[in-house]
């Protein structure tokens, strides 16, 4: 992409409603735009780190063996009256009148509508195990939308729903999530933290939330250090496999890590020595369930089981929130000049700055570079406007291009160009073609 033909409105003030770091830079960056308390519209560049997000989030997904399917965002409320919630809910649900008067609502969640799908074709045990999931916006009327992408109104969320035959497979289900999870927010270069959390209104006893780590996070929790050690790095895993799978959800959640609705300071002081006793604040960036039959019952989906006897299906569901992990991206990779873009979720792989525009040797290095990487398989944005170094400095390291690649007349005239590092500021003198092969090899493993 060029720059002097994207679409990049970058802010130069500092806009006065943002309160946290990542919403300033969400804003100042181009990437939202708000159009309501709490509804955003995504611009080209904030649109693309949330296509990257939503595919890595897919790609685990698959992975882990679960199907993905698309929902309306739009739900009758018949089927939260089956379910008792329709009138649980409360007001942060958006409810909605059609022209023939009938009542719907806008989707916070979609426990009954799967239920539902769910219900109308499978009959028998030996279509199970069973996991859809979906990424599609929710919407819920919060009371104070707050921090731009991080507690929104309307968001994107990736919500699976398992179905199982026994508590033990639902158990599994469970458990293969957490591990997919594990594995999803670590390509993204994030640690997520799975912890011991309340259910709230999707009900049921077993869920852990997963938290970053950061101070302007909504949550506290409290935690044993070490489990900041762990890493779910490329080990490789069989979802299939009930004890490995279990034996990771062991490791990860043996240590005491919890938020506040389930924090008890006396199993805390018990089991934790103190100099590893940990309390801070984190950002919820994804949550399991297990609940059980709390759906399958009333809503009467069963299958016949092996004796042909019919029986309500365990099941859970399983949330990531994709829209909110850009705001804990950033709060997480930033320093005062910017976004610092993990590899993993870049919008563009690497920038391209001409310091000498119109400049034919230095032009044609760019074009060169850029044909270069484009035939790596690499997107890059190639800043060809006709501004100052210092501007295209700061536009490159306001947005957070991991790497960004600079040609000047003066190292051209010895066949050089300089390829510097976001995260640590250090460059490199390279050839352009050993530049465009240094950039190929670090996003060969993503
Ligand atoms: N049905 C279940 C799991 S599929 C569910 O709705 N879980 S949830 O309520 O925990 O939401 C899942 C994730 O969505 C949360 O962990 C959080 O990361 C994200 N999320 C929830 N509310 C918001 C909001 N108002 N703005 C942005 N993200 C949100």
């Amino acid at each position: 992409m060029r720059l002097s033909r994207y679409f990049l409105p970058v802010l130069k003030e500092t806009p006065a409603e943002a309160q946290i770091v990542s919403h300033r830079l969400m804003l100042r960056a181009g990437m939202i735009k708000q159009e309501s308390a709490g509804i955003y519209a995504w611009l080209p560049m904030g649109y693309r780190v949330l296509r990257r997000i939503e595919q890595i989030v897919h790609e685990e997904q698959q992975r882990a063996g679960h199907i993905p399917l698309l929902m309306p965002t739009l739900q009758p409320a018949d089927l939260w009256q089956e379910s008792g919630r329709y009138n649980a809910y409360g007001p942060e649900m958006l409810r909605i009148r059609d022209r023939h008067d009938r009542d719907m609502l806008y989707g916070p969640t979609n426990e009954e509508m799967i239920t539902d799908i769910f219900r109308s074709y499978v009959r028998s045990y030996k279509d199970l195990p069973l996991t859809l999931y979906h990424i599609q916006w929710k919407f819920r009327d919060e009371i104070r939308p707050r921090f731009g992408v991080m507690r929104g109104r309307e968001f994107l969320m990736k919500d699976g729903y398992n179905f199982d035959l026994t508590r033990e497979d639902a158990l599994h289900a469970y458990n293969r999530h957490l591990v997919s999870y594990l594995r999803t927010y670590e390509r993204m270069g994030l640690q997520a933290i799975p912890m011991r959390a309340e259910s709230g209104p999707i009900g049921g006893d077993d869920t852990h939330e997963f938290l970053v780590l950061a101070e302007t996070g909504e949550s506290e929790v409290f935690y044993d250090s070490e489990i900041t050690d762990l890493r779910f790095g490329d080990r490789e895993i069989d979802y299939d496999d009930v004890a490995q799978c279990r034996a990771v959800l062991e490791e990860f959640t043996s240590r005491y890590a919890r938020t506040d609705d389930t924090h008890d300071a006396a199993v805390f002081e018990a089991q934790v020595p103190e100099a590893r006793r940990r309390q801070a604040r984190g950002i919820e960036v994804g949550q399991i369930f297990y609940f059980g039959t709390k759906y399958s019952e009333p809503m009467g989906a069963t299958v016949a089981d092996a004796d042909g006897r019919q029986v309500p299906v365990h099941m859970g569901s399983h949330g990531i929130g994709v829209s909110r992990l850009l705001g804990a991206l950033i709060e997480a990779n930033h320093d005062d000049a910017g976004i610092i873009w993990p590899e993993g979720v870049t919008p563009f792989h690497c920038g391209i700055v001409n310091l000498k525009q119109g400049d034919a040797a230095t032009d044609a290095a760019c074009d060169g570079l850029y044909r270069g990487l484009v035939a790596k398989g690499l997107e890059p944005l190639y800043d060809d406007r006709e501004e100052r170094a210092g501007g295209k400095f700061a536009t490159m390291d306001l947005i957070g291009l991991p790497w960004r690649i600079t040609v000047g007349p003066r190292g051209l005239k010895t066949g050089i160009v300089e390829l510097t590092s976001r995260r640590t500021g250090e460059s490199e003198e390279l050839t352009p073609e050993l530049a465009v092969a240094r950039v190929a090899e670090i996003y060969a493993g993503l």
